[in-house]
């Protein structure tokens, strides 16, 4: 099992790579082929234009300098001419530009939507994201199926998985040297990054959620929310004991999903999804294991605002109320045509697929599990973010679930998100 000891890091922290990303094919410089005798005007034409402009700018080298004040104009009308039909051109791409995670993450810090010390968290957990891939991939040859022998703090058994994957993520985290309080689904208590050396942002994570499904190899992912410090519960490690530290760490973590900075989660399926917002909309980027980078593939996703396919686990169809009972049936009427159901038991797979199909993704309290099953720090905060973000609607079936202020760092409540639209009829029949 993993122990809740606060992290002391030894060494001083290592910084994440930063490295450019946005690979795009060099355009030729306008200067090489800028003609001697343009005047400013034609010039100017030229450089806006680019390589586009050769054709007219072929009239100027070589033997041909501009003999008569007529001829000039009708190189400048020419020369005016072929702006629009160039500016076209220069946007379309040749077929091999990539914006790629790094990149994209460069270019929000360079446009003042997160500051430097995010962009080395958000790759850091990119980096923990690629490396449990790799593992969950090869779980079955690695012998790394099957349980760790202990249970976590909420009585589940831990997989093998579950353990190395934690680890894998805490220290990700920990060496990007800019979280100052760090809290794992897999945890008893958040802990205290010792060394943080800047940022001090609080990261809250599912490190492998679903991962009752890694033995048959069925989807996966993590989960992550990302806050930022707060000065109350900044760890003093000169005078504070090791009880106070952990109550200002649990202070820290307890905070309503509404003011998370960033959420997101990768998913661990036929490829490879890393899915985020840093509250500006929701990007997907897809693992190309070819290059080893996350490369920008959903731009901008939305949510449908409405979709016929429910994911719940029906199992527990006879512990639920009448209210959510009746809101099931409702969605079975042939008239004019049933919902269809889809259910991985597995919330990122689930969560992704409502997000681009749209429809709706439901754990409802049942006599069981009286406030549900699915942790609010860990799962209801991150996806609803990512779902208000996209469009959609997160809900415990009566309010916001941003809105929940946590008392407990492992909290369950219910949870309602997808399409706004489906997510309003439930809460509709929810309150009777
Ligand atoms: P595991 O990590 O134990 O597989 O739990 C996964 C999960 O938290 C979430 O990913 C699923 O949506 C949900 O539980 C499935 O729960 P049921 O098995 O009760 O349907």
């Amino acid at each position: 099992m993993a122990s809740a000891t606060a992290l002391r890091l030894s060494s001083p922290a290592a910084l994440a790579g930063r490295s450019c990303g946005a690979c795009s094919a060099q355009a030729p410089s306008a200067s090489a082929t800028t003609p001697l005798f343009l005047s400013r005007a034609a010039k100017r034409v030229h450089n806006q234009s680019g390589s586009n402009f050769a054709g007219t700018t072929a009239a100027f080298q070589g033997n041909s300098p501009i003999s008569s004040g007529r001829q000039l104009k009708k190189i400048v009308a020419q020369a005016v001419a072929a702006v629009p039909a160039a500016k076209a051109t220069q946007k379309k791409s040749n077929g091999y530009e990539i914006v790629t995670l790094t990149g994209w993450l460069l270019r929000q810090e360079q446009d003042g939507v997160i500051d430097g010390e995010l962009t080395i968290v958000l790759n850091s957990i990119s980096l923990a994201c690629k490396q449990i891939a790799s593992l969950v991939q090869r779980a079955g040859i690695s012998n790394l199926t099957g349980l760790a022998g202990a249970a976590n703090v909420q009585g589940e058994d831990q997989k093998k998985l579950d353990v190395v994957s934690n680890d894998v993520f805490s220290n990700c985290l920990r060496s990007s040297g800019r979280t100052g309080i760090i809290a794992s689904e897999e945890e008893d208590t958040p802990v205290a990054v010792e060394e943080s050396y800047s940022g001090h942002y609080t990261v809250v994570f599912d490190p492998l959620d679903g991962s009752s499904n890694i033995d048959a190899a069925v989807s996966t992912g993590s989960i992550f929310g990302i806050y930022k410090p707060d000065e109350n519960c900044m760890i003093n490690f000169e005078e504070d004991e090791l009880t106070a530290q952990e109550a200002k760490c649990v202070t820290a973590v307890c905070q309503p999903g509404e003011n998370l900075l960033s959420s997101g989660y990768c998913m661990y399926s036929s490829s490879v999804i890393f899915v985020l917002s840093v509250g500006t909309g929701v990007y997907g980027f897809t693992l190309d294991p070819l290059i080893g980078e996350f490369v920008l593939t959903h731009d901008k996703i939305q949510i449908p605002k409405s979709g016929k396919i429910y994911s719940f686990n029906e199992g527990n169809y006879q512990l639920w109320d009448d209210k959510l009972k009746s809101y099931m049936d409702s969605l079975k009427q042939p008239d004019p045509k049933p919902y269809s159901a889809r259910y991985i038991g597995s919330l990122v797979g689930d969560f992704h697929r409502t997000m681009l199909y749209g429809g709706i993704y439901g754990y409802p309290a049942d006599k069981k599990s009286p406030t549900g099953k699915l942790r609010l720090l860990y799962e209801c905060a991150p996806m609803s973010f990512l779902a208000e973000q996209a469009g959609g609607k997160g809900s415990d079936g009566t309010q916001r679930v941003l809105d929940i202020h946590p008392d407990k760092v492992h909290q369950r409540v219910p949870l309602y998100v997808g399409s706004q639209e489906e997510v309003e009829k439930l809460e509709k029949y929810l309150r009777g």
